[in-house]
């Protein structure tokens, strides 16, 4: 398969040089190479720019409430675990308005991709500061900088237990493609954080700041080693890219049993009867 046949006619409403078109041209590239048809795969998301991915990508999609796409996608994935889940979300989105869900659904560890465009920033709503924006950046409504220390979504995911935590850039295309396909494989929740530049209102973490500190882990990283990945996301100066953890444990379908039954999607609903139960809303 090659990318374009995941090309969608819905026109894309981006700015010109935006770093989401990085990722979704890395996501095209996953899915061609994970060869799957496009009816086998459900992208899910919330509201923002981030959230607007699953629009220009053919493939069957969820788009829901602000910070609300990961409790969609962890079911969906629940009752047909046939399919390739994949979550697309902003930092805001995921880290913010989502943090409850972030939280509770690293430890349940259902069996869904994640990928957090990370602008730093508020892109949709035209620039205020997000969880993971810098202490010091100045937006129209932190007029005197941001105050408060920002959200850390790698160390927060290995605390909680996340078997596979990755980050990415979007200006590193193939990479990303690579580690897109890493998290897919992993059976588990994936986290792949994306450093994605908004040119349009984060004027601080642009492409020449990122080119400055990103660098690829080497491989003589092991990302089994739980306190060797705690280091290289505990770096600011330099900011590592790659797979900072990767080892599998059990998943929510193994843990709760589900994963023995047949699918509830795949079960035949001939012979029910829902009177019963809408009588109740009578
Ligand atoms: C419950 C709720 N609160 C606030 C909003 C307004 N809102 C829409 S998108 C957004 C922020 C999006 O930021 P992010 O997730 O980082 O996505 P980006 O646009 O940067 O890709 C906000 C606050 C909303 N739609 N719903
Ligand atoms: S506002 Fe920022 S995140 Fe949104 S499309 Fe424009 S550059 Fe991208
Ligand atoms: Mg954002």
């Amino acid at each position: 398969m090659e990318p374009k046949d995941f090309d969608s006619s819905d026109p894309v409403a981006w700015c010109p040089g935006c770093g989401n078109f990085g990722i979704q041209g890395a996501l095209k590239t996953a899915l061609a190479r994970l060869g799957r048809d496009p009816r086998d795969i459900l992208l899910v998301s919330g509201i923002g720019q981030a959230a607007k991915s699953p629009h220009y990508v053919k493939a069957g999609f969820f788009n829901g409430l602000h910070g609300r796409s990961l409790p969609a996608a962890a079911a969906a994935k629940m009752v047909n675990r046939d399919l390739t889940v994949i979550v697309t979300t902003g930092d805001g989105d995921c880290y913010g308005e989502g943090g409850n869900h972030f939280i509770h659904n690293l430890r349940r560890n259902v069996d869904i991709t994640v990928i957090v465009h990370d602008n730093q920033i508020y892109g949709l709503t035209k620039g205020q500061a997000s969880p993971t924006s810098q202490p010091g950046m100045k937006t129209r409504i932190q007029p005197a900088g941001v105050a408060a220390a920002p959200f850390p979504p790698l160390e927060t995911a290995l605390t909680l237990g996340c078997g596979f935590v990755a980050r990415g850039y979007s200006a590193e295309k193939d990479h990303l493609a690579e580690l897109i396909l890493a998290g897919i494989a992993h059976k588990g929740f994936s986290l792949i954080d994306v450093f994605q530049p908004c040119v349009s209102f984060n004027k601080l973490n642009t492409y020449d700041w990122f080119t400055k500190r990103v660098y690829k882990v080497g491989a003589d990283h092991d990302a089994a080693d739980r306190a060797a990945a705690t280091r290289l996301a505990e770096e600011r100066e330099r900011l590592p890219i790659g797979v900072i953890y990767s080892k599998e444990g059990p998943s929510y379908g193994e843990l709760s049993g589900t994963d023995a039954l047949e699918p509830p999607a795949r079960a035949s609903v001939e012979g029910i009867d829902i009177g019963p139960a809408l009588a109740d809303f009578r």
